[in-house]
């Protein structure tokens, strides 16, 4: 036949009514409480609505919302009705929305109001761009050229037929910036969501209905999409929303009011909530989470020390990509290793290669691959990168790693960020980690530059913490510091200071803007 048929939005959202949870809170969102069969109500709306629009399967939706309810209707909204959304990061320039909106060729725009007025003014360059749909605070306002999100959905019926779509159908994009290059469009299929369910949240996080998720990582990313909407909509728990930037303050605070169970972080936000609350020596009761979990970057091993001797509670460092929707490695709940990434996750397989393609042995780098059902089918419009990242049933990641006897993964860096110093592999990473744990230091960036001679020399952008200023005492501190960590070659020749790290919109650092 044509498939069996499956739509995201029946599992995450029309199941939950079915399975008598109709009354629970789905979302919290500043002093609201939005329960499943709200939910449900005003998915229904926004696809009856983008429907009337002329909005049919297949078609594109780019969504540039912040982390709120009306962000989870767009997107269940666009898929119950067989269109694709495409949530994109809310912090780009007009430049970056031209490229999304024509690449995506995305018909309908919903978008929060202050950002759609950073944009308007290039609407001549969105070639296929028919309809904007316009998110603003106020409820009552009305519209003038373009819709308005609540004007629109008011007077649409709260059911709609949902779309003959089958589980390899696309359900949404997403796009990846990578550390290097033009942004992709990464192509998601409409079963991967309850794969990434079944597998890390279930497995690993083993969360159920009694979970409050919070995640500070936007939904616009993979990894905030899963742990702020789709982990705890599919398990039929509740999530907070929080649509500003989650300042370490901010953070605390939600914490302290919605006392969610499971926190989703990134390291570097780990590391200036420790340092606010040191800095504060104010007591923050962080008691009600039973588990914070971190991505994006490798969690160094003290941050994972301090975390635990502050607040009491556990954060297992994974490692995911928006490729695999998700996370594929992870440390376990009474199953962490502090420094690595930890084991594969249930669903997934990994297996490390050397340049032929070859499985390594324990303790030897190599290029990490990975294979599990929730992997891309492909990037959009890119048919030589496919080639290159999809070998079969297995992805290539670009990742360095290596596998110890015991199946624990450790991170080596970025295949594109290694260097050869003295005709030796180093990884910038493993610098990085070991300077990081300096007390002046809050951020470090470790690149390779070129001398005259074209020998490559380890060089280190640092990042200082308040109170620290740069001068010569404290470069030869940093040296020599490294030099008595690390093995004699792998300490950085030079140290600049500088005030921020050039970082992608996900966190991670771009070494490749910091080479001269
Ligand atoms: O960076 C990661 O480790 C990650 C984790 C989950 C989903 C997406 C990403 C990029």
């Amino acid at each position: 036949g044509i498939g069996i048929p499956y739509n995201a939005a029946t599992k995450f959202i029309d199941e939950k009514i079915s399975f008598g949870l109709g009354e629970k809170t789905a979302i919290y969102y500043r002093d609201e409480q939005i329960t499943y069969i709200e939910l449900q109500k005003c998915v229904n709306k926004v696809g009856y609505a983008l429907k009337e629009l002329g909005i049919e399967a297949e078609n594109r939706v780019l969504l540039v919302c912040y982390d709120s309810p009306e962000f989870i209707t767009s997107f269940y909204g666009s898929i119950k009705i067989g269109a694709v959304p495409i949530p994109v990061n809310t912090m780009m320039k007009p430049g970056d929305y031209e490229y999304y909106l024509n690449k995506s060729r995305a018909k309908a725009l919903i978008i929060h109001e202050d950002l759609w007025e950073n944009i308007s003014a290039f609407r001549d360059k969105f070639l296929y761009l028919q309809h904007v749909i316009i998110i603003s605070d106020d409820r009552e306002k009305l519209s003038g050229r373009d819709y308005q999100y609540w004007e629109l959905i008011k007077s649409a019926p709260d059911n709609v037929k949902t779309s003959y779509t089958c589980g390899d159908d696309a359900a949404f994009w997403l796009f990846s910036s990578g550390s290097t290059g033009e942004a992709k469009g990464v192509i998601h299929l409409q079963h991967d969501m309850e794969y990434a369910l079944n597998t890390y949240a279930q497995e690993v996080l083993q969360i159920t209905e009694d979970d409050i998720c919070f995640s500070a990582s936007k939904l616009f990313f993979a990894y905030g999409l899963g742990g702020g909407m789709y982990f705890p909509l599919g398990a039929g728990a509740s999530t907070v929303l929080l649509s500003e930037r989650p300042l370490p303050e901010k953070v605390l605070s939600i914490i302290e009011t919605y006392k969610p169970t499971i926190f989703f972080g990134v390291p570097t936000l780990y590391g200036s909530i420790m340092d606010y609350v040191e800095r504060s020596g104010n007591q923050y009761d962080l008691s009600s989470l039973r588990i914070c979990t971190s991505a994006g970057e490798a969690l160094p091993e003290a941050f994972l020390k301090r975390w635990k001797e502050l607040f009491g509670i556990d954060i297992l460092d994974g490692i995911g990509s928006t490729e695999a929707l998700h996370i594929y490695i992870s440390n376990r709940i009474h199953d962490i290793r502090p420094g690595t990434s930890g084991k594969v996750v249930p669903g997934y397989e990994a297996k490390v290669v050397d340049e032929d393609g070859n499985e390594v042995g324990p303790n030897t780098v190599g290029d990490l691959l990975i294979k599990g059902d929730s992997l891309t089918p492909g990037y959009w419009n890119l048919h030589t990168l496919n080639k290159e990242k999809i070998i079969g049933e297995w992805f290539a990641t670009g990742d360095k790693y290596y596998k110890d006897e015991d199946g624990y993964y450790t991170y080596y860096g970025r295949a594109d960020d290694m260097l050869k110093i003295g005709g030796i592999w180093v990884s910038p990473v493993e610098v990085e980690n070991c300077l990081v744990e300096h007390q002046a230091v809050l951020e470090i960036a470790v690149v390779g530059e070129t001398t005259e001679e074209g020998l490559t020399l380890l060089k280190a952008y640092v990042v200082l913490k308040d109170g620290y200023s740069p001068c010569d005492e404290l470069t030869n501190e940093l040296v020599n510091y490294a030099k008595s960590k690390l093995a004699r070659y792998k300490f950085p020749r030079v140290i600049e200071y500088i005030d921020e790290l050039p970082k992608t919109s996900s966190g991670k650092i771009q070494r490749f803007r910091l080479r001269v």
